[in-house]
Parts: structure tokens; C-alpha cells; sequence
């Protein structure tokens, strides 16, 4: 492509008359164009990647990456006094996903592209996103999303099917995004949606008529489901999206010359947590309907779908009473009465049930039993699996049950975030590792190459000064860029122990007012949003703000701590704190973080991990050996048990510990209730107290000496750019193009 010529054809002037906006629109436009000229050919088999969510992220450089064009239009524009990345902070970033999960389909969909497989995603259009995140009084507040934009990436088709709902039917649209895979095919991202949502029904936040569907069903991700509407609303969108994704896939298939029996060689469906289970039985509803008996569509769909499990927390696996369902969808009601009867008659153990004894749905259960593959998302993850939640699935089918780590695309976490990083890789082990990431090993040859060393340190204060700049601009504060930079950035849950980190932080509050100073200052990073209606959540953010105001007024602290909570954390924001981040805070509860790609994404990009043997951090300590993570903790065996036993009492840790003690103590004290309130402070601080679910006063000392040896570590410059220079090195392994590689080989096999 010439640039030089197609942008100012797109854009009707030249460059240097453009506005950046103007030019926003017109590199949107050619790259749509240029993505559609990649639809390669059609194999017969494809994979259907059904999920609630896709967090995408801006699309614009990544794009313009996949294409192979990126460099010549940065220079090109940087020619014509106009600056890529300004031009890149007009584009909004759809809000269609709410955390790893959704991230993680996001970067499964660029692999797919770019390995050249036929592969599309299916989810819903949610014109307000999941919720943008502002804070007020120092507690979080939910305002509505709005992204869509009149020129977007979407692109409205003429795609349309009725989806019958208990009393009406609603007709969808499909809209779609392309997918453009690095130096290969482009796929597509298909999003659903109704004509007749309306925005104007949401006022005060997001608060809108629950009971209102075709006015509401594709407003929000994730509505609240506190209440019993909330709980039918999330159905309702269930089932929409599952029916629009069946009648596409049959139509896609029949007219590729599937006669339905043979629906396995033509499609594969993954379905991504359970929020897409409904799949099952409406594949098996639209089967019979055009002639295969109730034995036939089942077996051709227990071949067809496979499910990924991305969670052991008993509150994320879902159950839907069939009341709820004979409201929502009546017709698929029968069926899975039909398919809960044939696991009746075939195995006696009650636990294994579709319909429990209290007319509750198990969703996973029909995955598990109508599905051919059930997969996890970390080994050690897959393992309690196994032995553990789904430990009677496991004796039944053992041969469905397989583990594939997670991954990130590089093409986004390190290409695009940390050009940088990539250029020093690149003069060191040449672009091997862009198609082949196991090559990053390579590095490894400048392990005691004091220069390269050097660079890597300058390179991470270089991004560090960067985020300081992003900071100032968006929220106003100032950070120290020769401080350590610490950062948790991941959804607000109990079980990944903010609190703790917040604990660690107090107590190094009165560590230095009581004289004992760090030799390098900490800054302490949060980005993390709330479910809206998790209220122990969210008092953890009003936890953190209230620290980092008592800070920010306090002069004789200020200097060696300092505490940032970033709003509206989201993937724009994560592109620029990861390539910023020392020490990276993995601290979940073992057993819990399922595997965690937020941790994979910090260490390719040179930060080095403080956690837990938890999720893909057990995976990440095998790749860079003892020396250069920092892990502490429970393990998950020991985590388990104490849950079997009901044995643990945060009491017990209050009462024999002094820091502990003084830290607890902290969060109703005097300092903090000058800033903050009473109910939420006392509230927290009792829940850690009499409850702690999920452990933080267990792991709090551990925590604090690892974390300490971590900062004595950081003194020694160099020794700790041989740390990131090794965990860069081994990052290959997280690579999604080596996920999805497997993903292909044992599920998909396209
Ligand atoms: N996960 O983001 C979500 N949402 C859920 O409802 C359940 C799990 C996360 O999925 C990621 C991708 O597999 C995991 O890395 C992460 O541990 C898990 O919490």
C-alpha cells in the first residue's frame, strides 16, 4: 500500500490540513478496506468462539500492526507534523468486556487470525459497555459506557434472526468487527444486538427498567443481578446471543453443503465460561425442528461444543432456577429436562445432576455432559479440577478433561505497548519471535551484557517517566519516576487481596512515620473497577483512596510512599502502566486465580513477580527458576484444606499479631475517618475480622517480608535487570499463538 497516496484519497485533502479526527476516520475507513481484502478462503471445518464478552481494546494500531503498515503511516503522518499516538487517543475503546476473561478471548481471536485459522467470535453489542468508573468522595461511581461512536469499527449487516422469548420475539441485528491477523487472514468478531434498545431508559448511573427487553437487552454487559429482574435479565441476553450464534452457524454450515448430521466436520463451538451453555440445548431445539430425532441432535452437538472453565469460585459458576428459564425460554425447557433425564438414567450420583432437587440448572453440568472437551486455564488450575470442583465429572469422562495455559498476544503487549522493549530485542535476537515467540530465549545470550542491561533499565525508566506524564495529564498527580513502581491492576475481588496489598501499605505508613524510612521511595499503582453491586468491593477501593489522600496531605510521607488508584482502569490503561511496572502484584489466595494474564503481560514486559503459587504463576516460577520471582504464601493444598476443615480464624491472626493488629486498628482510626466514612471503613474492617474468606491475615506476614526482600532485591540495579532480562526472555511460553496452537491440536483440530 502507498500511503502517501491512499490516506489523503480517504481523507479528500491532504494530511497537513487534516484534523486528527479527520484522519482518525480515514485510517478507520482504509483499514476496514484493507482487512476485507484479507477474508481468505473458507475451510470447511470452523470454530465458533461464543463468550459475553471480548475485551478488544482500541483496534487502530493493532490493526495497522496485523496489516504490516503501522511504520509506514507513523512516519508518514510524523512527515506532515501529526502524531500517531495523539491520533490514537481519539478512538474510543469499546467497552465489551469486563476482565480476564474477556481480555483473554480478545487476544484468542487476534492468534486465531494471525495463525491463519478460520475462526469467528459471537457475543452481544452493549451500546453502554460494562460501566465507565469515576470517583467521588473517594468512592467509586458507575456512569453509563456510551463508545459507540457514528463512525466505529462496527460494521452493520443485513444479518437478522427471530429469537423467540417466553410471550414475544425479538429480531436481531448483527454487526461486525474485523479481526485482522498479523501478516495472515482476516476474521470477524460477530456482535448481536436489537433495533429497538434505547438509551434514553438508563438515568441516575445506570440504573434503568429491568423488566423493559427490547429496550434494554443489549444496553449493559453484566447488569446487576441482585435482583430477581436483573437475574432474568442476564437470561434474556443469554439466549439471545446463543440463538443469533445457533441459526448462524446452521445457516454458515448448510451452505458449505453440511446436510446437519455431519455439523462436527463443519463446526466447532467453544464456549467460553458458561454464560454461553444455553447454546446446547437451543443447537438441539433448531436440530429437531428440521428433522433430526431428539438421539440424533444431541449426539451431533455433543460433538460439536466444548467448554472452557475459568473459575473455581462457587458464586461465578452459574445456576439458574428453571423457573427463571420457563420464563425467559420456554421451549428449551423440555430439552433440558430430556437431557437431565438421560444423565439420570445413566449415573445414580446426584452431584453430577443438570436439574438439582431444588428445580436449580448447573450450566457447567450440561457443558460437561453434552460437551466433548472440558478445558481449564493454568495446570495447577485444570489440576484442582480434576481432583477437586469437578472431581465426579473427572471419574466419569476423564478423556474430555485437558488443560490449556492461557495466553497474551504479543503483538498487542509488546509490539504495540512497549515499542521500546521490541526495538532492543529486535537489534539483539533479530524479529524471529514476532512468529515465533519461543525465540525470545534468544535474549538470554545478553544476560551479563552490561550494556544491554543498561538499556533495559533505561528503556523501564523511559516508560515509567511516560506514565508519570499520562498521569499528570489524566488525574493530576505527580509520581516520583525514580521510585519503585508497584501495581495490582485487575478486577476488585476479595479473593485476588487488594486489602492485602492495602494492609502492606498502612503498615509501611507507620513504619515511616515512626522513623523507619525505604531507601528507594514506593509508589504504590491500583486500576481496579468494582461489580457495582459487590459492597465489600467497593469499600476496598474507598480503602485505598482514603490511604492515598491521607498521603497525599502528608508531607513527612509523601517523599517515600506514595499510593495511586488509576480510574477507569481498562486495557488503554494497562498499555501504559505494564511497561511502566518493577514489581508485579500476583497476590491471590492459592487455589483461587484461576491462571491470571495480567501476570504474563508484566513479565514480558520486564517486571518481576511478588505472588502467590497460584493460577499461571506456578507456570511462570517454572519458566524463570527461584531467583528471579518472588512467591510467598499458603500453598493451594494448604488453602484447600483449610476450607475442608473450616479451621481458619482471622481473629486467631489479629489477636497474636501486633502489625496486624495496628493495621486492622488503622482502618477505623482517627487518620482515616477524617477522610473517609465511618460505615464503609467499619464495614471492611469487620468483614476482615470475623469473616476473611479469602485469607488475607493467613498470608499478611509472608506477604510483607517478600515483599521487603523484593525492594532490598531492587537496590542492586543490575542484578534486577538480569531478573527482567530473564523473565523476558521466557515469556515465549505465554505467547497466545502457543495457546491457541494447542487449542487447535487437541480441541479444535480445524
Ligand atoms: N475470569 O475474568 C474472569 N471472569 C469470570 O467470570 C471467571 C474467570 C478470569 O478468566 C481469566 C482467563 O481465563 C483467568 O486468567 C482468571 O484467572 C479468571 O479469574
Amino acid at each position: 500500500m502507498h500511503i502517501q497516496e491512499t490516506l489523503p484519497r480517504y481523507l479528500g485533502k491532504s494530511v497537513s490540513e487534516a484534523s486528527n479526527k479527520e484522519i482518525y476516520h480515514a485510517l478507520l475507513a482504509l483499514v476496514q478496506e484493507a482487512a476485507a481484502g484479507k477474508k481468505a478462503a473458507d475451510s470447511k471445518k470452523k470454530l465458533y468462539y461464543i463468550s459475553a464478552e471480548f475485551l478488544i481494546g482500541k483496534l487502530l494500531s493493532n490493526n495497522l500492526i496485523n496489516l504490516g503498515i503501522y511504520e509506514e503511516v507513523k512516519a508518514f503522518l510524523a512527515h506532515n507534523g501529526k502524531n500517531l499516538s495523539e491520533i490514537e487517543e481519539l478512538e474510543p475503546e469499546p467497552s465489551l468486556g469486563n476482565g480476564g476473561l474477556g481480555r483473554l478471548a480478545a487476544c484468542f481471536l487476534d492468534s486465531i487470525a494471525a495463525l491463519g485459522l478460520n475462526g469467528d467470535g459471537i457475543g452481544l453489542n452493549y451500546h453502554l459497555g460494562l460501566f465507565k468508573q469515576t470517583f467521588e468522595n473517594f468512592l467509586q461511581k458507575e456512569t453509563p459506557d456510551p463508545w459507540i461512536e457514528k463512525k466505529s469499527w462496527l460494521e452493520k449487516t443485513d444479518v437478522t434472526y427471530p429469537v423467540e422469548f417466553g410471550g414475544f420475539t425479538l429480531h436481531s441485528r448483527m454487526y461486525d468487527i474485523a479481526v485482522t491477523g498479523y501478516e495472515n487472514r482476516t476474521n470477524k468478531l460477530h456482535l448481536f444486538d436489537v433495533d429497538t434498545v434505547a438509551e434514553e431508559i438508563v438515568h441516575d448511573g445506570i440504573t434503568f427498567d429491568k423488566e423493559n427487553i427490547p429496550k434494554n437487552l443489549t444496553l449493559f454487559l453484566y447488569p446487576d443481578d441482585s435482583d430477581e429482574n436483573g437475574r432474568l435479565l442476564r437470561i434474556y441476553q443469554q439466549y439471545f446471543m446463543v440463538s443469533c450464534a445457533a441459526q448462524l452457524i446452521l445457516d454458515e454450515c448448510t451452505a458449505k453443503g453440511c446436510t446437519l448430521l455431519d455439523l462436527p466436520d463443519y463446526a466447532v463451538i467453544q464456549i467460553n465460561d458458561t454464560h454461553p451453555t444455553l447454546v446446547i440445548p437451543e443447537l438441539i431445539r433448531l436440530l429437531t425442528k428440521k428433522g433430526l430425532t431428539m438421539d440424533e441432535a444431541i449426539a451431533v452437538v455433543s460433538k460439536t461444543c466444548a467448554y472452557t472453565n475459568h473459575t473455581i469460585l462457587a458464586e461465578a459458576l452459574e445456576k439458574w432456577p428453571l423457573s427463571y428459564l420457563q420464563k425467559v425460554v420456554p421451549s428449551l425447557v423440555p430439552i433440558i429436562e430430556i437431557l437431565d433425564d438421560k444423565v439420570r438414567r445413566k449415573f445414580t450420583d446426584e452431584s453430577i445432576a443438570i436439574i438439582d432437587r431444588n428445580d436449580t440448572v448447573h450450566m457447567a453440568h450440561i457443558d460437561i455432559h453434552y460437551g466433548f472437551s472440558v478445558n481449564g486455564v493454568a495446570a495447577l488450575h485444570t489440576e484442582i479440577l480434576k481432583k477437586n470442583e469437578l472431581h465426579n465429572f473427572y471419574q466419569i469422562y476423564p478423556e474430555k478433561f485437558k488443560n490449556k495455559t492461557n495466553g497474551i498476544t504479543f503483538r498487542r503487549w509488546l509490539l504495540h505497548c512497549n515499542p521500546l522493549l521490541t526495538q532492543l530485542l529486535v537489534s539483539c535476537i533479530g524479529t524471529g519471535f514476532y512468529k515465533e515467540p519461543a525465540q525470545l530465549e534468544e535474549f538470554l545470550r545478553f544476560k551479563t551484557d552490561p550494556e544491554i542491561l543498561r538499556q533495559l533499565l533505561e528503556i523501564k525508566y523511559t516508560n515509567k517517566r511516560r506514565l508519570c506524564e499520562y498521569l499528570k495529564s489524566t488525574q493530576d498527580i505527580t509520581l516520583d519516576p525514580d521510585s519503585v513502581f508497584d501495581i495490582q491492576i485487575k478486577r476488585l475481588h476479595e479473593y485476588k487481596r487488594q486489602q492485602m496489598n492495602a494492609l502492606y501499605l498502612i503498615d509501611k505508613y507507620l513504619q515511616i512515620k515512626a522513623g523507619n524510612k525505604p531507601s528507594t521511595p514506593i509508589t504504590a499503582i491500583f486500576g481496579a473497577k468494582a461489580a457495582p453491586a459487590y459492597t465489600i468491593a467497593k469499600d476496598i477501593i474507598h480503602l485505598i483512596l482514603c490511604l492515598q489522600e491521607l498521603i497525599r496531605r502528608d508531607p513527612d510521607v509523601l517523599p517515600y510512599l506514595q499510593i495511586v488508584m488509576v480510574e477507569n482502569y481498562a486495557v488503554e490503561k494497562a498499555e501504559k502502566l505494564i511497561p511502566a511496572c518493577d514489581i508485579s502484584e500476583q497476590i491471590s489466595l492459592a487455589s483461587k486465580e484461576a491462571s491470571g494474564t495480567g501476570n504474563m503481560k508484566f513479565m514480558l514486559n520486564g517486571a518481576i513477580t511478588l505472588g502467590t503459587e497460584d493460577g499461571a504463576n506456578v507456570e511462570i516460577h517454572e519458566q524463570v527458576g527461584d531467583e528471579n520471582i518472588f512467591l510467598f504464601g499458603a500453598s493451594s493444598d494448604v488453602v484447600i484444606r483449610h476450607y475442608k476443615n473450616a479451621d481458619y480464624s482471622a481473629k486467631a491472626y489479629y489477636e497474636k499479631d501486633k502489625d496486624i493488629q495496628a493495621a486492622i486498628d488503622f482502618i477505623t482510626g482517627k487518620e482515616l475517618l477524617s477522610i473517609g466514612n465511618k460505615e464503609q471503613l467499619t464495614r471492611l474492617q469487620n468483614e476482615l475480622l470475623t469473616k476473611d474468606w479469602f485469607m488475607t491475615l493467613l498470608d499478611f506476614q509472608a506477604y510483607k517480608a517478600k515483599k521487603e526482600e523484593a525492594l532490598r532485591a531492587y537496590e542492586d540495579r543490575t542484578a534486577w535487570a538480569e531478573k527482567m532480562l530473564v523473565n523476558i526472555a521466557h515469556a515465549g511460553f505465554f505467547s497466545s499463538d502457543r495457546t491457541i496452537t494447542e487449542y487447535n491440536r487437541d480441541i479444535w483440530r480445524l
